[in-house]
Formats: C-alpha cells, sequence, structure tokens
C-alpha cells in the first residue's frame, strides 16, 4: 500500500514535462504498462489474504483511474497546444485563386508568315530556302547590282568580318531574300515556282523599318510568263489574306534585278479609300507591301537560264508590313520587343 500511495502521489507530476504522443506513451506505460510499475503491483495481489486484497484491488483501481484521467488530461493539453501552434502559423489562404499555366502561341509575324505561304502554296507554289548569311555575289552582282551601288555601302549592309588576308566575294547578312532567286535558278532548271521566306537584314531603323525582319520572295520563270501573271498572282494572293475587298495596284519603280519593275500596294484594308483621315492608309487608300517585276535577262543570264527561250516574274514582299496591315500596328519595333501584353492583345 506504500509502494501505491508513492505512485498516487507521483502520477499527476510525471505528465506534467510530457511535451509530444511519444513521451505521453513512455509516461503512460511507466505506470501501466506490461513492466509499468501499477501492473507489477497487481501482479503481486494473489499473495495478499482475502479480505486484504479487496482493499488493495479497490486501491490498485482508483490509482488506475487517476493514471487514466492523468492521461486524459495530458491529452488534451498535447491538442490544445497544437492547434494554438497552428493558428500562429502564417495563414493559407484556401480562398485565392491558382496560377494557371501560361498558354503559349505563334507570334503575330509566325502566323502572318504561315498564312502568306499557305496563300502561295494553294496556287502552287514550292517553297524554298536559303541562308541567311550569304555571298555578296548572290545578295548584289549576280542580280545586276552595279559594284558602287549604295545599297553594297557598308552603311547599308551587314558584311561578316573577313579573315585576314582573304579575297573573294565577301559574306554578309543577306539584305532581301532575293538570293534565293540566285540559288534556285543556279541549283533547278525551269521551270520555277517559289516562294521563298525569311529573315533578312538591313541598317535601317524608324517606325516602319527594323534592321531585321521577314521578307517573302516569289519566284515564276518558264517559257511564256507575262506581267499579267504576276499582276493576277498578287491581286490572288491579296485577296486571300485580306478579303475579297482588297485589290492590288503596280506603279512603276526601279530594281536592278527586274525590268519592268513595279512597287506592289494593296487597297487598304481598314477603310478601302474611303477615309481621307484613315490612319492606316493615311488617306491614300493604299499600302506599299512590296516590289516586283519581270526578271531581268541578265539575272537569267548570270543564274544559266536562257533568256531568249525563258522568262520569269519575281516579287520581294514585307511581312513585317503585313502584319502590321493586318493587325493594325503602328510601331514595327512593337513586333521585336516581345511585351506579352502587347501580343496578346492582337
Ligand atoms: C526588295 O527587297 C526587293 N528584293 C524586292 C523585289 C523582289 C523586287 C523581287 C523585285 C523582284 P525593297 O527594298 O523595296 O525591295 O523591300 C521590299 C519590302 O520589304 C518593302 O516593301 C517593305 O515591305 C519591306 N521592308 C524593306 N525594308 C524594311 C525594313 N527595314 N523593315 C521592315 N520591312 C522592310
Amino acid at each position: 500500500m506504500e509502494a501505491l500511495d508513492a505512485i498516487e502521489h507521483d502520477v499527476d507530476a510525471s505528465f506534467l514535462p510530457v511535451q509530444s504522443d511519444p513521451e505521453l506513451r513512455a509516461v503512460y506505460a511507466r505506470w501501466l504498462g506490461r513492466e509499468g510499475a501499477v501492473t507489477l503491483l497487481m501482479r503481486r495481489m494473489p499473495e495478499l489474504p482475502g479480505p486484504e486484497r479487496k482493499t488493495f484491488g479497490q486501491a490498485i483501481n482508483r490509482v488506475k483511474d487517476k493514471v487514466e484521467a492523468a492521461k486524459t488530461v495530458c491529452e488534451q493539453r498535447l491538442r490544445e497546444h497544437a492547434r494554438a501552434l497552428d493558428l500562429g502559423r502564417e495563414p493559407l489562404d484556401v480562398s485565392l485563386p491558382g496560377r494557371k499555366p501560361r498558354v503559349g502561341r505563334l507570334h503575330p509575324l509566325s502566323r502572318m508568315m504561315y498564312d502568306v505561304i499557305d496563300a502561295f502554296v494553294a496556287m502552287g507554289f514550292d517553297v524554298a530556302e536559303g541562308p541567311e548569311t550569304d555571298w555578296e555575289t548572290n545578295n548584289f552582282e549576280r542580280l545586276g547590282f552595279p559594284p558602287d551601288h549604295p545599297a553594297m555601302d557598308m552603311q547599308d549592309t551587314f558584311f561578316l568580318q573577313q579573315p585576314d588576308g582573304a579575297t573573294g566575294p565577301r559574306a554578309l547578312l543577306r539584305t532581301h531574300t532575293s538570293t534565293v532567286q540566285v540559288r534556285e535558278m543556279l541549283s533547278h532548271a525551269p521551270p520555277v515556282m517559289i516562294v521563298a521566306p525569311g529573315a533578312v537584314y538591313r541598317r535601317d531603323d524608324d517606325a516602319t523599318h527594323s534592321p531585321m525582319f521577314a521578307q517573302i520572295e516569289g519566284l515564276v520563270v518558264d517559257q511564256g510568263i507575262a506581267l499579267s501573271h504576276l499582276r493576277g498572282t498578287l491581286d490572288t494572293f491579296a485577296r486571300k489574306l485580306f478579303g475579297e475587298r482588297v485589290t492590288t495596284r503596280m506603279r512603276g519603280s526601279y530594281f536592278p534585278f527586274t525590268e519592268p519593275s513595279v512597287e506592289l500596294d494593296a487597297s487598304c484594308a481598314l477603310c478601302g479609300g474611303s477615309d481621307p483621315s484613315c490612319r492606316m492608309c493615311k488617306g491614300s487608300g493604299w499600302l506599299e507591301v512590296g516590289g516586283a517585276g519581270m526578271v531581268h535577262p541578265t539575272v537569267l543570264k548570270n543564274c544559266g537560264v536562257d533568256p531568249e527561250k525563258y522568262t520569269g516574274f519575281a516579287f520581294g514582299l514585307g511581312i513585317d508590313r503585313l502584319a502590321m496591315i493586318r493587325y493594325q500596328i503602328p510601331e514595327i519595333s512593337l513586333l521585336y520587343q516581345n511585351d506579352v501584353r502587347f501580343l496578346e492583345s492582337l
């Protein structure tokens, strides 16, 4: 009974330092586990004579109840403590909207380029490609540029650095996709009917000129090709791209590699020429989209094609300008700044 009294005296205090569930289980086992102090005393009950056994049994039960009660109190204390800790933490606001993954899509210039290619492919054109770095012979000489032409000036064209002591043609960043005309005619006998899209480079920089921009070249060479074929092709193209309302017009112009040469204008897709204050066409009713013409006989000859037998037309359209018309973009640099807010607004 003395041992039991001592236990009863210690039970409450034994649970006080408990801070965790494992500690709780250990203290509980100290009293009521298989080798616990109360359990061991209980095992000795049979040693007692009958009447004493009963009194001792009652005392043991009282101590057991005390241990259980202390355990319950301790559990409650641990739960409250854990909850208080939880509430004290930085709150998790489950009502905040989740972060949506951003959905990517084609850049307006790529969309424009693909649509232009599709329009020509539907008319039967093949797609050809040329390198962005090329020789000045392909970019200028074979296209009939005289050696002193201002376009070949360092101020207009990005030349690649020559290795020391190098002679022969210089390499440059092509200034137009007309290089592909040369490459195509040198590698394929007529008939030729291709478009060649890609990036080109010039020392240009203003609201409608970018140092890097995209063009698409067209070249058709065969027997009996006439200016009327060029006109019909570009008219069909403009209507496919901008709708039935749009027509094209040709203005006389000059390129060393075409004769006659023309500038191609598309009628304004916005006002159709009816609004003198239209911000797209500035009231003229027309927008310049590219250059074109009949391939110069000298160019055919330079590229191994017999000009007595074959004729051809060529055109070069500015993809950026077409995109500016389609999306009504006032400043070409917006297409290259990759401001997602602007791109998403198109
Ligand atoms: C040429 O580049 C000729 N190679 C086009 C050509 C091809 C004529 C075949 C005849 C036969 P031009 O320099 O005008 O021509 O450029 C053609 C188009 O490219 C322009 O109408 C314009 O739409 C676009 N362009 C020219 N420079 C820039 C620039 N810096 N930034 C954006 N677009 C430009």
